[in-house]
């Protein structure tokens, strides 16, 4: 119902009565206020006049899964890590492509244990579940192509310069913008999900400590706010797009014409760590396997399968 009364004040763009929205759900006004202050409580913004009644004022960034509008979706107010949430419900069973947002995250993962910096509705934490019949080997992809994803939304719906830095970066800038942490559960040969964590930074105005350096969002780069369901019905969009393509034409080889022209490291000097060996040398491509390929000075052709990369400076620093 108070989404209905939602609805309503959204398409008339101007007040509209008790009486009216009365009358039209069939319910009294003291049920059309009740319904309202739900509205309010939720974070919409909606001005009462007595004699003229409800006016929504649509600039508020509200998130929920009526905003979010995706039939996959489930929203948490508070959640410790989306990727946690979404890895129970893949273990009780959903469906392919369900998806796990959040207002709040106060545990928030990177990789090998490391953490996302908390999220208080300022910016987007969200997972998806997939059932890809691969074989584990090839999961690293499924980060590859949510990077195509997100860098695809956030060019089409923020306008930035979005570039992955592989494997799992997306950068505005030289800075880190979104990180994407993939998750599995699987016996040897064979996946029984894969949970895509995306964090995206949408409306924090600063960062601190290590972060400053390293860090910006769209709200730093552009000047102006964003409304996060937007952006997410984006990402959702884009990564069911390119995930059917990756399902249906061949894996990342069918891919890889999408990512390498969004990829940065190509052509720029790199260094790559992977447990404790460290290759140097120039990134010439990005492999049908989606292994980065760098070139050594000594001319080997070097295939990274997963690792940290840093890019080198014209001052000989890595970023
Ligand atoms: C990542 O790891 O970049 C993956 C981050 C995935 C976060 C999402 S949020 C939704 C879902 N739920 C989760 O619990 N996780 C996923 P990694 O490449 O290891 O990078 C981690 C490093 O990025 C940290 O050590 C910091 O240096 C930096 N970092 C942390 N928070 C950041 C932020 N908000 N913006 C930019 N950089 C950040």
């Amino acid at each position: 119902m108070k989404y209905d009364i939602l609805q309503m004040l959204r398409d008339r763009g101007d007040y509209v009565s008790g009486e009216e929205i009365g009358e039209k759900f069939n319910v009294s006004r003291a049920a059309v206020w009740k319904n309202i202050s739900k509205l309010k409580a939720e974070g919409y913004i909606i001005n009462s006049v007595s004699n003229r009644g409800y006016l929504l004022e649509d600039t508020a960034d509200v998130l929920n899964e009526y905003e979010i509008d995706y039939d996959k979706c489930i929203y948490r107010e508070e959640v410790s890590s989306t990727n946690d949430v979404a890895k129970e419900i893949a273990n009780i069973g959903c469906e392919d492509g369900a998806v796990v947002v959040c207002g709040r995250q106060i545990k928030g993962k990177g990789r090998l244990g490391r953490e996302w910096a908390e999220i208080n509705n300022d910016s987007i934490a969200m997972s998806m579940v997939l059932h890809p019949d691969i074989s584990p080997m090839e999961a690293p992809q499924i980060t590859l192509i949510a990077g195509i994803a997100v860098a695809r939304a956030l060019r089409n719906t923020a306008g930035v310069n979005a570039c992955i830095k592989w494997p799992n970066d997306i950068v505005v800038n030289g800075k880190k913008i979104c990180g994407i942490l993939t998750e599995m559960n699987a016996e040897i040969e064979n996946i029984k999900y894969v949970v895509v964590g995306i964090g995206v930074n949408v409306n924090q105005e600063a960062f601190e400590g290590e972060l400053k350096e390293k860090a910006t969002s769209l709200y730093i780069e552009n000047n102006k706010r964003y409304r996060r369901n937007i952006l997410i019905r984006g990402i959702i969009n884009e990564l069911n797009k390119i995930y059917n393509q990756f399902i249906n034409e061949n894996g990342f080889a069918g891919c890889r014409m999408d990512y390498l022209p969004l990829c940065i490291n190509i052509g720029k000097k790199v260094k790559a760590i992977y447990r404790k060996s460290e290759v140097t040398g120039e990134a010439v491509d990005v492999n049908e396997n989606g292994e980065l390929v760098i070139k050594t000075q000594a001319g080997d052709m070097v295939n990274i399968f997963a690792g940290e990369v840093s890019i080198r400076l014209e001052d000989n620093r890595y970023v």
